[in-house]
């Protein structure tokens, strides 16, 4: 599950990179630089319940899910209209399953902006014009394609290239109207065809507001009220992130952190939410698996039935599938321990069909 970021030059993407990696890529004041290589990070998923069961387990080990994350060269606004994104940033962000769109509203006169000013709703909307852009190229240049085609072929081939020409005008119609494609609902047969170009306004977007140290932890403050109808219109959650403060904090070890974000008066870094909000664009849910060695989150899609869920940890898990036991992490949590849950019924057997809860706490039963 791989999260790109995205944004015009200078927005702070790297430095976002940084924040949430711990990493120490290299910022610039401003470069645009086409082709430079992307940095690529894995990092762990916070999860509050995850830290209460490793609490009430104490496993040896404790995996969190992970997301991948991202950071391409900046791309130069314009491009596109031409022949696209340039075609390696194309090449990394097609890849990728979810857009994070760093959003510059910080201040700072000493880093200029390339457009001489500083106006998140204007750079938001140039983005997002950007992702269309680039996939209404996509289209007409297919579209093109398709109608030498429909010429030359006959029977079933013809039909299939008659409905493909259907859908693409349809999705040509959308992107012209400046509708993101992540704000259509697809039927399967279109998603079908849809899915292999891989549209880039086709994938989930999280818009960061790169804000002002000042404007940290104001949820009226004018940067959020500027872009927030914008985003509500575009399907796009929003949040405010001091990138450069965030990637101080990320620098700080564990102790100096905890110390550090009290006395700031935050109980959760900025950081930890905005990579539970990255992971929440996936459509993805985990469940744990819990025991003295090991406490475990495993990703799986939404609505993931438990013998597929038990594919995750290992094929033998599915094929030799008996039943799963389910505690609910709420329940259990409530009861405070396996066994206190399973006195109170509140463990339940379910079956391959079951449909794996977010939070579920899940041990499979087996034979092979
Ligand atoms: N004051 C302030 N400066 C920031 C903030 N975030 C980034 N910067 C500065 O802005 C400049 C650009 O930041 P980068 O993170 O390199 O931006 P980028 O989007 O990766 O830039 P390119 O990769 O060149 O497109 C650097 O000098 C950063 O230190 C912020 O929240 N506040
Ligand atoms: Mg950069």
């Amino acid at each position: 599950m791989k999260v790109g970021i995205i944004g015009l030059p200078g927005s702070g993407k790297t430095t976002v990179f940084n924040a949430i990696t711990g990493a120490n890529a290299e910022v610039h004041a401003f470069s645009g630089a086409a082709g430079a290589e992307p940095n690529l990070g894995i990092v762990p998923v916070p999860d509050e319940r995850q830290n209460w069961l490793s609490a009430l387990y104490k496993p040896k080990k404790t995996t969190f899910a992970t997301v991948e994350i991202v950071d391409v060269a900046g791309m130069v606004p314009g491009q596109s209209k031409k022949d696209g994104f340039s075609p390696q940033l194309i090449q990394h962000l097609r890849q990728v399953d979810a857009l994070v769109h760093v959003v510059r509203s910080f201040t700072d006169p000493a880093i200029p902006h390339p457009d001489g000013s500083v106006d998140p709703l204007r750079d938001a909307e140039i983005m997002e014009l950007e992702l269309i852009l680039a996939d209404l190229s996509v289209v007409e240049k297919r579209l093109e394609k398709l109608d030498q085609e429909i010429q030359r072929k006959k029977g079933p081939e013809l039909t299939t290239a008659e409905a493909e020409k259907e859908i693409l005008a349809r999705v040509k119609e959308l992107l012209t109207n400046e509708t993101p494609l992540r704000q259509v609902t697809l039927s399967e047969e279109e998603l079908k065809i849809v899915r292999g170009y891989t549209f880039l306004s086709q994938k989930p977007l999280l818009l960061v507001a790169n804000i002002d140290e000042g404007e940290i932890g104001k949820t009226d403050s004018a940067t959020l009220t500027r872009l927030s109808p914008f985003a509500t219109a575009k399907g796009a959650p929003l949040l405010a992130f001091c990138a450069k403060t965030e990637m101080e904090i990320a620098q700080l070890d564990e102790s100096e952190r905890v110390d550090f974000l009290s006395a700031l008066g935050i109980e959760e870094s900025g950081r930890d939410r905005l990579v539970k909000a990255a992971y929440q664009l996936l459509n993805v849910i985990p469940f744990f698996t819990v025991g003295e060695d090991e406490v475990k989150a495993w990703t799986i899609t939404a609505g993931t039935p438990a013998q597929e869920a038990a594919r995750k940890i290992h094929s033998d898990i599915a094929r030799g599938f008996i039943r799963a036991e389910v505690a609910a992490f709420d329940a259990l949590k409530e009861c405070g321990s396996w066994h206190n849950a399973k006195e109170k019924g509140l463990v339940r057997l379910e079956g391959k069909e079951y449909v794996v809860a977010n939070g579920d706490c899940i041990n499979f039963r087996f034979a092979v």
